[in-house]
Parts: C-alpha cells; sequence; structure tokens
C-alpha cells in the first residue's frame, strides 16, 4: 500500500491493467505539457474558452484551438454536459484536444454522477475513433465547477477502468493532476479499487 503523504513532488503512480492497459496518476503537474497523443480539456459548454485548465489549454496551444471550436458551435451549437469534441493540439505536445463539459455541482443531484462519467466515457470513445494510443485528463468538475473531489475521483477511475475494458486502441490513461490534495485523492481511489480486485496492482514509476 502507497502511503502518498510521504511521497512529495512530481511524480507517477501506475495502476497496472489486464490486456497491458495503464492508468497513471501524475502531479502536481500542469497537462499543457503532456506528450499523450491527446489531452481532455474540463470545458464550459460555450467552448469559447474559461478559466482553470480551460484557460491554460487555449493560452499554450494558441489561436487554432478557438478557432475549431468556434466551427464546432457553428456546426451543432453548445455542447451539453457530458458530450465531448475533439480538435486540434495548436502548438500544445499533444496532438488532439478533447473537450468535454463536467456537471457543475448540486449537492443531492445524483444525476450528476452519471453526467461526470460520461464526459470519460465520450472522450474515451473519441479518442479510440480517432485511433489513438494515450490520453490524459485533468479533474473535471472538481475546481470552478465544484464536485466533491472525492467522489469525482471514484466515478473518474471506475468508469475509465470499465472503458478501457473495451477499447482497441486506447491503452494508456493519464490522470494528470494540479495539486497535491487532487492527486492524493485519485491514488486514494485506486487503492481502493484494488482492494476490490486484486488482478491488478499499483507500481510508483518515477520520484523526482
Ligand atoms: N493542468 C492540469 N489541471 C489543471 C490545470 C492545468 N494546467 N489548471 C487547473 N487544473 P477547472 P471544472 C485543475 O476549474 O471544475 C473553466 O472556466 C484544477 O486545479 O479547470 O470542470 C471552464 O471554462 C482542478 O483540479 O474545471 C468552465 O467554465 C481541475 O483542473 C469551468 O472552469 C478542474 O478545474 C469548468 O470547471
Amino acid at each position: 500500500m502507497i502511503a502518498l503523504d510521504r511521497v512529495v513532488g512530481d511524480f507517477t503512480i501506475r495502476l497496472v491493467l489486464k490486456g497491458n492497459k495503464s492508468v497513471e496518476f501524475h502531479g502536481p503537474a500542469d497537462i499543457t505539457r503532456e506528450t499523450t497523443d491527446a489531452i481532455v480539456n474540463a470545458a464550459n459548454s460555450s467552448l469559447l474558452g474559461g478559466g482553470g485548465v480551460d484557460g491554460a489549454i487555449h493560452r499554450a496551444g494558441g489561436p487554432a484551438i478557438l478557432e475549431a471550436c468556434r466551427q464546432i458551435v457553428t456546426k451543432i451549437g453548445r455542447l451539453p454536459a457530458g458530450k465531448a469534441a475533439i480538435t486540434t493540439g495548436g502548438r500544445l505536445p499533444a496532438k488532439h484536444v478533447i473537450h468535454t463539459v463536467g456537471p457543475i455541482h448540486q449537492p443531492g443531484h445524483r444525476t450528476q454522477h452519471e453526467t461526470l462519467a460520461s464526459c470519460y466515457r465520450e472522450s474515451l470513445r473519441l479518442a479510440e475513433e480517432q485511433r489513438l494510443k494515450s490520453i490524459a485528463f485533468p479533474s473535471i468538475s472538481t475546481g470552478a465547477y465544484g464536485y466533491p473531489v472525492k467522489e469525482a475521483a471514484e466515478i473518474a477511475l471506475a468508469t475509465v477502468v470499465e472503458t478501457l475494458e473495451t477499447t482497441t486502441y486506447v491503452s494508456h490513461v493519464r490522470f494528470v493532476l494540479f495539486d497535491a490534495g487532487t492527486l492524493g485523492a485519485y491514488v486514494t481511489a485506486a487503492e481502493q479499487l484494488i482492494e476490490s480486485d486484486r488482478s491488478s496492482s499499483l507500481q510508483i514509476e518515477k520520484a523526482s
């Protein structure tokens, strides 16, 4: 069992799954530096940018991303919560950005669980459609949208692990988490998953 509070700084923990697939937890780190085939943006329904990770992605990726978002909005209108759309990565190291809209947290609202799970499923579906091998997610909805991080981490991880059982191309998923508290919540969710399913294992990949 990993005692996360003893590990400080930038590192990666890897959850190894059947079929040579893996889910990594990396942080504290900035997703705009990721070299996965795609990174996921926690956007809003306008797709026209915002604060948090959305602002960081548009700043680092440049105007090509916004232009591609505008074209999507012209075609389909606003992107509903739980759905996803793919654009170029512009100047980012990742070739693609998958924009998804998380639920805004409202205490006691059970449908939000399904909407948040749908963000991960829909993003993975688009990556699979494009035959991408790797994708990086931020912690969707746990910033400005206020979703409790423990609950969000459990939903995110369970959905990703379940969806990875069905993918042909996508085999590496990386959660890139901006702060130590969020990283801790995701690793705890991974530890709980391993307790219930002993066929997977956790490894500390890198510590610096
Ligand atoms: N890399 C990785 N994670 C980041 C980064 C980064 N560069 N920057 C922030 N985070 P948020 P939401 C983390 O608010 O809750 C925007 O204005 C952040 O610490 O970005 O889904 C959109 O336009 C937190 O853990 O997304 C929407 O209006 C996580 O990313 C709204 O915010 C999500 O925080 C979406 O809210």
